[in-house]
């Protein structure tokens, strides 16, 4: 995989990709190429059975401070229309695999907006967020308005998509927007630290329990308890589920190859 504006590296850790955001310059402005490598790049990762979590990150300053408004500025209705980013976003959430972000600097704008598509959020002391589409004359157009209120709650989203006022990580971890705070300086190897908790479980059990926790934004609690319940037998068809059983039983470890 040979990229422009991301770096991806397939095995950062055993099991755990990383794909780094890397328009330093331009605070990692996401731009269309820029999405539509990740887009590729997830894909590729998502069927690559060598890995079992991915990991989303930019620098230390910024995760991305958001589209990149200078693409975007001349842009009209129509032209927006036919370059049609959604799908490129959709395909992103689409993403099998468990896809933590971490976070140091910026999240702003399209880059908040990615942090939330993510399953987890580890956010560095320095991590800021924002929805400040609104001081250049438009609004949030890839879920901010939907995933953060879901996240926080009426008044503090509504606050900051009218303001556009940053939260700092301290503030995201309270409002319940970021799984954990941790030093910036060590923000990336604590993250790799969290997805190894999850890549030594069984990927089958992940797979399906991210699918079915993401069933209760689409699903009222019926049809989404229903989703839960059918993941739920399937996974007595699986190997991973004896193993793990039988490990519990027998007193070790277990070992799961997802299958
Ligand atoms: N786009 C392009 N360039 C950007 C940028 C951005 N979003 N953010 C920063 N840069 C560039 C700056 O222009 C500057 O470039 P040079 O002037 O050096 O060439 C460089 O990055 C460093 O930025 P600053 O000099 O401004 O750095 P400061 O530390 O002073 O300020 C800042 C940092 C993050 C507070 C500031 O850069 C800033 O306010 N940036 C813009 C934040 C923002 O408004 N973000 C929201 C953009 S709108 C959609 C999907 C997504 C979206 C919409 C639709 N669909 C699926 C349809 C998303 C929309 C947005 O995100």
């Amino acid at each position: 995989m040979s990229f422009e504006h991301i770096l991806v590296e397939p095995q950062h850790a055993p099991q755990i990709a990383l794909i780094r955001l890397n328009r330093p310059k331009e605070l990692n402005a996401l731009n269309l190429q820029l999405m539509r490598e990740l887009r590729d790049a997830l894909k590729e990762l998502d069927n690559n059975d060598e890995v079992r979590v991915i990991i989303l990150t930019g620098n230390e300053r910024a995760f991305a401070a958001g589209a990149d408004i200078k693409e975007m500025a001349g842009r009209t209705t129509v032209d927006m229309m036919k370059i049609d980013q959604f799908s490129t976003w959709d395909q992103i959430k689409r993403t099998k695999k468990p896809l933590i972000a971490a976070v140091s600097g910026f999240a702003l704008g399209g880059g908040c907006e990615l942090v939330m598509t993510c399953d987890m959020i580890i956010a560095s002391e320095s991590a800021q967020f924002g929805q400040p589409e609104i001081k250049i004359g438009v609004m949030p157009g890839a879920g901010g308005t939907q995933r953060l209120t879901r996240a926080v709650g009426k008044a503090l989203a509504m606050e900051i998509v009218l303001t556009g006022r940053f939260i700092n990580a301290e503030e995201a971890l309270r409002a319940g927007l970021i799984n954990k705070i941790v030093p910036t300086e060590t923000y990336l190897q604590e993250t790799v630290k969290f997805a190894q908790q999850i890549a030594a479980l069984s990927p089958l059990a992940v797979q399906l329990a991210k699918e079915a926790v993401l069933s209760s934004f689409e699903n009222n609690l019926s049809e989404g308890l229903l989703f839960e319940r059918k993941n739920f037998y399937m996974l007595f068809s699986t190997e991973d589920q004896k193993e793990g059983m039988a490990a519990f039983v027998e007193k070790r470890a277990a070992t799961f190859q997802g299958k």
